[in-house]
C-alpha cells in the first residue's frame, strides 16, 4: 500500500508551485532565504535523515493543513548538497485504523541494502515503533506486520515510547527510543537482524533526576573514540537538547556518560538528528523553534518552523562537542565585504559596510578594557529595534538579547563563556531573515534564536561598554536564496 496523502500532496504540490513562483519570499519578510522551511503549514522534528543514492534526504513532522500542529506526516525534500532542497510529496500520513492512525511521530531512515526503510512511532493511545520501505527513496510502503514493536520494557509507559533512531553496528540493527521511568527520561537499547523482529537490550542511559522527565528524540552514534548520546528532554527549562559524551557498551548496552554539554543553548533548538554522509561525516540539524514558544509570528503567513543550519559535529581533543555550519553552506556568498582592525568604544559604532538580514559573519573581537561588548543585528536605522548578541565579562556569559529584535517574544538567552585572559571572543554568525545562529569559540559555544524585525532593519553595529575594546577582524558575506 502506498502511503502518499493525496490531499496532503495536493496542498504539498500547490504550496511549492507557488514558492517557486517566488510568492511567500517576495510578501513575507521571515520566511528564510536558504534555510529549510515548509512549502506551507507546520513543521518541527526533522526525521529520517539520511544520505541514500547519492542524494540527501530530509523528512519532517509535518502538518499540512494549517500552520499550527496536528496530525503529523512526514514531510519529505531531497538535496544534493544539504543547502539546495527540493520538496517532494509527503512520505507517510496516518493510516485510519492502523497504528499510527494518531499521526506519523518521529523516527530514522537507514539504507537497508538498496532499500531506504524509515522507522518511525505510530501515536495513538500507545506509542508503537513502525516500519516503512521504499526502493527508490521516493514511494512508500508501510509493513504489512506494523508495528514492528509493540510495547516497550515493563515499568516503561506504553503512551510515551518513541521517536526510534536506528544504526547498524557490530553486524546488527540498533535502535534507542525515547521514554520515561518514574518521572526521569530515558533512552532504551534494542537490537535487531531485520528492522522487524526487535528485542530489547538495555535503558542505555537514564536522568539521574536532573535531566528531564521525558527524553524524546534520542540519538546515539559513535564519534571519533567516543560514543555521543544526544536527548531532548521534556521537563527541563527551555527544554535545551543535552549532548552527553562518552562511550556504548554493545555487550551490556550501557552507555557511561564522561561529558554533558548543552547542544545549543539558544531558545530556538529542539529534537535534532543526526546522520553519517557518504564522507563519514556527522551532520546534525535541529528543528529552530521551540515547544517553549508563546508566538509565533510566520503563521500570519500560513507557515510556522524551520530547520536550522546542518551543522558537522566533531569531538575535540579534550572530547567537548565542537558544532560548524556544512562548508556548503559557503557556495551561497556573496559580496564579500571586511572591517579593518580598530579600537570601538565605549558607545556605539555603526558598520555602514555590512548590512543585510541573510549574512554570513567571521567576526574577532579583543574585549580589551570593556566590560560588556556586542554586535547589534538586524538594527533599525533609528537604533530602535535590535537582536544583541553580547559578551559580559564579569558573568562569562555570551547571550543572544531579542528584547528589541521586533514581533515574537523578547527574552536573553544565554551560555556560558569564560574568556581566558587574552582571549579573543570568536564569532561565526549566520542570519537568514528570521534566524540568527552564533557559533563562538570554534564551536564550542552554540545560540540560536528566532527573530522577528522589521524587512528594513538590517544595521550591523559594535558597542562597547566601561572601556575601550578592539576588533580584531570583521569578514561578511551576503548570503543568496540557492
Ligand atoms: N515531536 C514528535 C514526537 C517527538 C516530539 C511529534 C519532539 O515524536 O517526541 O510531533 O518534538
Amino acid at each position: 500500500m502506498a502511503t502518499r496523502g493525496g490531499l496532503a500532496t495536493a496542498v504539498v504540490v500547490v504550496a511549492s508551485l507557488a514558492a517557486a513562483l517566488g510568492a511567500p519570499g517576495d510578501v513575507d519578510p521571515w520566511r528564510p532565504l536558504w534555510h529549510f522551511t515548509p512549502p506551507a503549514g507546520w513543521m518541527n522534528d526533522p526525521n529520517g535523515l539520511a544520505h541514500f543514492r547519492g542524494e540527501y534526504h530530509l523528512f519532517y513532522q509535518y502538518h499540512p493543513f494549517g500552520p499550527d500542529w496536528g496530525p503529523m506526516h512526514w514531510g519529505h525534500a531531497v538535496s544534493p548538497d544539504l543547502v539546495r532542497w527540493r520538496h517532494l510529496p509527503i512520505a507517510l500520513a496516518p493510516s485510519p485504523g492502523g497504528p499510527d492512525a494518531g499521526g506519523c511521530f518521529s523516527g530514522s531512515a537507514v539504507d537497508d541494502g538498496g532499500v531506504l526503510s524509515v522507522v518511525y512511532t505510530g501515536h495513538g493511545e500507545r506509542q508503537v515503533q513502525c516500519l516503512a520501505t521504499s526502493p527508490d527513496g521516493r514511494v512508500f510502503t508501510k509493513h504489512p506486520g506494523n508495528p514492528v514493536l509493540a510495547s516497550p520494557p515493563e515499568g516503561f509507559p506504553p503512551e510515551h515510547f518513541r521517536d526510534p533512531k536506528v544504526w547498524r553496528a557490530e553486524g546488527h540493527w540498533w535502535m534507542v527510543a525515547g521514554s520515561k521511568r518514574d518521572g526521569r527520561g530515558a533512552a532504551l537499547l534494542y537490537e535487531s537482524a531485520d528492522l522487524r523482529r526487535w528485542s530489547f537490550k538495555a535503558v542505555a542511559a537514564e536522568s539521574d533526576g536532573t535531566l528531564g522527565t521525558m527524553w524524546e528524540c534520542p540519538d546515539l552514534f559513535a564519534l571519533g573514540d567516543r560514543h555521543v548520546l544526544v536527548v531532548s528532554p521534556e521537563g527541563l527549562d527551555r527544554r535545551k537538547a543535552l549532548a552527553f559524551v562518552g562511550r556504548l557498551d554493545y555487550g551490556t548496552g550501557r552507555f557511561a556518560i564522561e561529558s554533558r554539554h548543552v547542544a545549543d543553548h539558544g531558545f530556538d533548538f529542539y529534537a535534532p538528528q543526526s546522520f553519517e554522509d557518504a564522507g563519514g561525516r556527522r551532520v546534525v540539524i535541529g528543528w529552530m523553534d521551540s515547544w517553549a514558544s508563546k508566538a509565533w509570528p510566520t503563521k500570519a503567513w500560513g507557515w510556522a518552523g524551520a530547520m536550522t543550519v546542518p551543522r558537522l559535529l566533531r569531538l575535540s581533543v579534550d572530547g567537548t562537542p565542537l558544532w560548524a555550519p556544512v562548508p556548503e553552506i559557503e557556495t551561497l556568498r556573496r559580496d564579500p565585504a571586511s572591517v579593518p582592525p580598530g579600537d570601538f568604544g565605549p558607545g556605539l559604532h555603526v558598520l555602514d559596510a555590512v548590512q543585510g538580514d541573510s549574512l554570513d559573519l567571521e567576526v574577532e573581537i579583543d574585549p580589551g578594557a570593556a566590560s560588556e561588548v556586542a554586535l547589534l543585528l538586524r538594527r533599525s536605522a533609528d537604533g530602535r529595534q535590535e537582536t544583541r548578541l553580547k559578551y559580559d565579562r564579569a558573568s562569562g556569559t555570551l547571550a543572544i538579547d531579542r528584547e528589541r529584535a521586533g514581533a515574537g517574544e523578547g527574552g536573553v538567552h544565554e551560555a556560558p563563556l569564560a574568556l581566558a585572559a587574552g582571549e579573543t571572543l570568536r564569532l561565526r554568525v549566520l542570519l537568514d531573515r528570521s534566524s540568527v545562529e552564533v557559533f563562538a569559540q570554534d564551536g564550542r559555544v552554540v545560540l540560536t534564536d528566532r527573530v522577528y524585525p522589521d524587512a528594513a532593519s538590517v544595521g550591523v553595529a559594535l558597542e562597547a561598554q566601561g572601556g575601550r575594546a578592539r576588533l580584531v577582524g570583521l569578514r561578511s558575506w551576503r548570503l543568496l536564496r540557492p
